[in-house]
């Protein structure tokens, strides 16, 4: 949000039937819950009552003068996005005060340009021009940014972001064993994450969890509540009824907030098994006196990561089979005298294999692949267009090492995008919905990170095509996407509600709903002076997040889709696309339409008709094996699922505040939750 042109780079973040399994997730169902569905039955009660969104256009229905503005627009729009991402790759590769003034100047002189492209689009009448692509053209034009806001509002709410970020930027915290020598100067990255990842003490993941809270919550809870005003107020202006919303509409369909809900709620037997193994292996390690419940959720701090979002960290704790660890290829690289460089050319090998694009002459010059020595550069991995059709860049501070060489695929798949659909028009040079990009990478690495791939690039000199290898490779997987799932759901399910219902009791909701769907629970008592939202980026910094969930249940629709078509035989995440034309062609066919279709339309035609949506499935079939093999690990756990107890959502719940009906609800799911678990231990339902 905040600019009427996509994102022109990529950061990298780097990016069965189970209906019959009697799992139990009890507790109270949030208010949140139960709000939603007052607030879902209200909306249906209003759309037939025959509500509708008006959008914002005006009177002018002559389609030349459409067609000459969006003439304009795409060269204007180009030639800034051109200029801002120079400006933006200079100071990243050379941060100094003086680049970072340069891009600031571009910066601002983008959303000038925006906001005047914005009030000339909302001039036409675009939804009844006759020409389809200019009437997507000027819709897109129209519903993106915060450009609605009078300049003066635009700029506060530029600068409370803005604080908010230097904030969580600047945070700071002390120490585990701070003696009087030891300096309060950690921060999330990378000390924090690095003892959320490796620390096995639990007062020590106490400490680094609960400080960084401390460190940012209470100072940014205020800014926040303003921000959820004026992002509101753009919204409604904009034609919205509210900031969420306008988030959900880039999406171009009617019910993404159940379709991400019913995904999700097909996707949680799997995750509720994982969660039942991991935290029966986590009550192996804590010892007495840090009791973990067998039927309570996990306690936040123990999964690995500073939000339990990602649970890959701790995969030596919960390994099934050590004997079996996956084959280290980074030794085999190095002996093989691997350079950054070779990983790029094998990436691009992957990607022509199968028939598509070598990366252009400009790639090759201007790609940043080594961390330079003699000056600050940001190192996090990206993917760059520069808008002009020729310049095309990777930003990867590249070690030769396994993790590298799957980045310097995802970052080369997102250059393939930008490569497709190149010919396009400027607001159509982009993924497919926000999640495409990321879904996509994702995808490719599905193929890439398999033991046969590693095998056929010579990497591994022979497979080992046994059972336990399998489920230790799922298992890790599944810490890593599974586990992933209730997290990347949540986050824009609480920030809608938010904006929808109000900035009250903010914290307790956002606990309500962690320990409902996450089945973890906070470590240490939270109240509402405390905003543990806040101690995520990506809220703080108004960046939409349901993009990833999306992402994580769409990689694996594409990977079945592309090996579909590379007529592979077996399991599903055994498969590797390499070297398949006809994957190739998919591939292609996605991404060479950029923006300019519906992503329904898309993947229609990509999975040949079996899917215009959402589709949990794919995601299943590829952890059937894992979930199998889970079911018979936990045959004996007293629980599938968790049970918030009085005591755990004390630890969070605003009493005072919640009203009679968070106590009747409390006392009719506590009775439940007792009757259902006794019916469990007692005649133990099969999972
Ligand atoms: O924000 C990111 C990346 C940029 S696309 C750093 N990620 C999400 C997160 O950190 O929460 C990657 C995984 C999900
Ligand atoms: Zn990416």
């Amino acid at each position: 949000m905040g600019s009427l042109g996509p994102a022109r780079w990529w950061e990298d973040c780097h990016g069965l039937d189970l209906s019959s399994t009697p799992d139990i997730v009890s507790g109270r169902q949030p208010r949140a819950e139960m709000r939603r569905f007052l607030v879902i039955a209200a909306l249906f009660v209003s759309r037939c009552g025959a509500y509708d969104r008006t959008f914002i256009e005006g009177a002018n229905g002559n389609l030349g003068e459409a067609l000459q503005f969006l003439r304009e627009y795409d060269n204007e729009a180009s030639s800034m996005c051109t200029r801002v991402t120079e400006a933006q790759w200079l100071y990243v590769t050379n941060i100094t005060d003086q680049n970072k003034k340069r891009m600031v100047d571009a910066l601002s002189l983008q959303a000038k340009l925006d906001r005047v492209s914005w009030q000339k689009a909302i001039q036409f009448s675009w939804s009844s021009l006759p020409d389809p692509m200019a009437r997507r053209q000027l819709n897109m034009l129209a519903l993106k940014g915060r450009v609605a806001l009078p300049q003066d509002k635009q700029e506060e709410l530029t600068k409370i972001v803005a604080e908010m970020k230097e904030i969580f930027n600047r945070a700071r915290v002390c120490p585990f064993s701070n003696s009087a020598s030891s300096q309060c100067d950690l921060s999330l990255e990378p000390e924090l994450t690095r003892v959320m990842a490796n620390s096995r003490s639990y007062e020590e993941q106490l400490h680094a969890w609960k400080s960084w809270r401390d460190a940012t919550g209470p100072k940014l809870r205020s800014r926040f509540i303003n921000y959820v005003e004026i992002a509101n107020e753009a919204a409604r202006l904009n034609g919205f009824r509210d900031a969420g919303e306008q988030e959900r509409a880039v999406y171009g369909v009617d019910d993404l907030m159940n379709q991400v809900s019913e995904v999700w709620s097909t996707l949680a037997p799997l995750y509720r098994q994982l969660h039942a193994y991991v935290r029966s292996r986590l009550r192996s390690h804590y010892a007495p006196p840090h009791r973990i419940n067998p039927t309570a959720p996990i306690p936040a701090q123990l999964l690995g990561n500073m939000w339990a979002q990602n649970w890959k960290n701790i995969l030596d704790l919960v390994l099934p089979y050590p004997g079996k660890r996956r084959a280290d290829v980074t030794s085999e690289m190095l002996r093989q005298g691997y350079t950054p460089q070779r990983m790029i050319q094998i990436s691009e090998e992957f990607f022509t294999s199968m028939g598509l694009k070598p990366m252009p002459v400009e790639f090759w010059h201007k790609s940043l692949l080594e961390r330079p020595t003699n000056r600050h550069v940001a190192c996090k991995a990206s993917a760059w267009d520069f808008c002009n059709r020729r310049d095309y860049r990777i930003k990867q501070c590249t070690e030769v090492a396994m993790d590298d060489l799957l980045t310097t695929h995802h970052e080369m798949t997102h250059i393939q995008y930008y490569l497709h659909y190149s010919d396009l028009p400027y607001v159509f040079r982009d993924g497919a919905n926000p999640a495409f990009h990321e879904a996509l990478a994702d995808a490719i690495l599905l193929s890439v990170t398999t033991p046969k791939h590693m095998h056929r690039i010579g990497l591994l000199n022979n497979i080992t095509d046994d059972y336990e290898t399998d489920i230790n490779f799922l298992l890790e997987m599944a810490l890593d996407k599974v586990a992933y799932l209730p997290f990347a759901f949540i986050v824009d399910q609480w920030r809608w509600q938010v904006f929808s219902e109000g900035t009250r009791n903010m914290n307790t909701a956002w606990w309500e709903l962690r320990s409902y769907h996450q089945g973890v629970i906070p470590p240490v008592s939270r109240s509402e002076d405390d905003f543990d939202p806040g101690s995520k980026y990506h809220i703080i910094s108004d960046q939409p997040y349901i993009r990833y969930f999306i992402s994580l249940v769409l990689q694996f629709q594409i990977h079945q889709a592309l090996c579909t078509a590379a007529g592979h035989i077996g399991t599903l995440h055994t498969c590797d696309i390499y070297r398949s034309r006809e994957a190739g062609r998919v591939l292609a066919d996605i991404m060479s339409v950029g923006a300019s279709r519906p992503w329904t339309e898309i993947l229609r035609v990509a999975t040949k008709g079996s899917a215009t949506g959402l589709d949990a499935r794919p995601m299943l079939e590829y952890f059937k094996p894992l979930s199998l093999w889970l079911r018979v690990q936990n045959r004996d756990e007293k629980m599938i699922g968790w049970v918030t107890s009085e005591q755990d959502s004390a630890l969070y719940e605003q009493w005072s505040r919640g009203g009679s009906f968070r106590v009747d609800n409390c006392i009719t799911t506590t009775i439940l939750a007792v009757f259902l678990a006794t019916c469990y231990s007692r005649y133990g339902f099969s999972h």
